[in-house]
């Protein structure tokens, strides 16, 4: 008794110095931050809306890296494909020559707008330059790039075209770093690395402004490549990249990926502000609580366990799309995009497996696809039946469920005042829907004979005055 006594004194004492301590700590590290956010507050200009609303979007990997497609040499490497130069160490020189073997004539952007379409995707992400610097367009500042190759002609002005017209918003993907760049530094160790640096930062800015004055439609930057010190050390140049390629085209949107600010914190400042317009560190894992809801944020995620670019084999886990609705349902719960990932052939066709998902999630969004587009976190606590989503402002909530009870009833738990005026199937009614009230602002929803094992909605409105008006049954009658 004496020790568990002592134990729990020490306990006590423990957490009191820890929370002086890490008070004091914060209070000491609250930092001057000169280039952190470039824009502080959330954004809520059109822009920015549009980019919330999509919800949805495809991210596509296409590079050199789809030749050899996981093999080198006649030798299997299971590591994501667009890293294979790195898992086989293969000297750059070497690496280059596969440009002259690329020549995907099968290549049909209207083809990959309208599947996208198809699927429900609203915006897209394509990669322009990956680490392996291999560039999608004939850049001025680099000779790696699509002109010299067998097939010459530019791969994005189609691309942003097709998808243009298919209603689809164009993104591009830029890594920074740059495996082929012979300015490219990981670290600043030598006076020759800073100049080397300051080179590459030009042709960064360069290429950048080039991206955007070519296709001026596009709809923001999805940077990546940002981890080393070298560019850990350039917050004052992020800071004014960001600013300098929103002067270019105002409205633009840049991942949190991009920045760093002057003390080599990446993603949010010193102080913990995001930096950039949306936070994009969920890279193939989900936030699964309301912390997140403070920032606009974006889950990227592959259908394999970790292959972006094209790769022969998909080994391990190979997401069905039930799981993959379901990452976009929990993402729009709380009020996160949800950007899922393609791996085209060198050839430019895209994979059979991929062809099946367009399907299965396009049906799925074809029904259902107004409890994801526009909508948010719903305010209401998560049920184990799956999500509710909610258009801002709007009485009606979305209860998309992912899990029938085996007793077919959906147990709704609403705050205090709120009750349940009306509920129906959105879209196809599927069984008989009956309600109950279970106690104090508590229902089931009888789903009765439902068969579907697909997730589907029904749509509930909410009031704040309980009037007994018919369409509810009581419990205890
Ligand atoms: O190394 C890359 C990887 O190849 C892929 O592009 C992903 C997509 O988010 N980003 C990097 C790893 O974080």
């Amino acid at each position: 008794m004496m020790m568990t006594k002592k134990y729990i004194l020490n306990l006590i004492i423990s957490w009191i110095t820890l929370s002086l301590g890490a008070h004091t700590l914060y209070a000491q590290e609250k930092k001057e931050v000169q280039y952190g956010p470039v824009s502080p507050e959330k954004r809520t200009d059109p822009a920015m809306e549009k980019w919330r609303d999509n919800r949805f979007g495809q991210f596509i990997h296409w590079g050199l890296y789809a030749i050899p497609a996981g093999y080198w040499k006649g030798k299997y490497y299971k590591g994501a494909a667009e890293w294979l130069k790195s898992w086989a160490k293969v000297p750059m020189n070497e690496w280059a020559k596969l440009a002259e073997e690329f020549n995907p004539e099968q290549y049909d952007p209207e083809e990959w707008a309208s599947m996208a379409k198809q699927m429900g995707a609203r915006y897209v992400v394509l990669t322009t330059k990956h680490h392996e610097g291999f560039c999608l367009w004939p850049s001025q500042y680099t000779d790696f790039d699509i002109s010299n190759t067998p097939y010459q002609k530019d791969l994005l002005k189609p691309f942003v075209e097709a998808y243009n017209k298919a209603g689809i918003d164009v993104y591009f993907y830029y890594s920074v770093l740059d495996w082929y760049h012979p300015d490219w530094r990981y670290a600043l160790k030598s006076e020759e690395d800073k100049q080397a640096f300051e080179r590459f930062k030009t042709f960064t800015k360069n290429q950048l402004s080039e991206l955007i004055e070519r296709y001026p439609s596009v709809k923001g930057f999805w940077f990546d490549g940002t981890w080393d010190a070298s560019w850990k050390a350039s917050g004052q140049f992020s800071y004014e990249l960001e600013k300098h390629m929103k002067q270019l085209k105002p409205g633009l949107i840049i991942n949190s990926r991009m920045r760093a600010d002057e003390w080599g914190s990446r993603h949010f400042d010193s102080n913990g502000q995001m930096m950039g317009d949306y936070a994009s560190g969920w890279e193939r894992k989900l936030p699964t609580d309301t912390s997140v809801l403070h920032n606009d944020w974006e889950a990227c995620m592959t259908v394999p366990e970790n292959q972006w670019g094209y790769h022969k084999n998909w080994e391990g886990h190979v997401k069905t799309p039930t799981e993959l609705i379901e990452m976009m349902v929990r993402c729009t719960a709380l009020s996160g995009n949800f950007l899922l990932n393609f791996g085209p052939k060198e050839d430019g066709s895209i994979r059979e497996e991929e062809q099946l998902l367009v399907k299965e999630i396009g049906n799925w969004m074809e029904q259902y696809g107004n409890a994801i587009y526009n909508c948010a976190y719903a305010g209401l606590e998560k049920q184990d039946w799956g999500y509710f989503t909610r258009e801002p402002g709007s009485k009606t909530v979305n209860m998309v469920v992912c899990n029938i009870p085996v007793n077919k009833a959906l147990r709704i738990q609403l705050p205090k005042n709120l009750f349940i005026q009306h509920y129906e199937y959105m879209g196809k009614p599927l069984s008989k829907l009956t309600l109950e009230e279970i106690g104090k602002n508590e229902y089931f929803i009888h789903l009765g004979k439902v068969k579907t094992k697909q997730p589907f909605v029904i749509n509930i409105q909410l009031t704040s005055e309980k009037t007994d008006n018919g369409l509810y049954q009581k419990a205890k009658t």
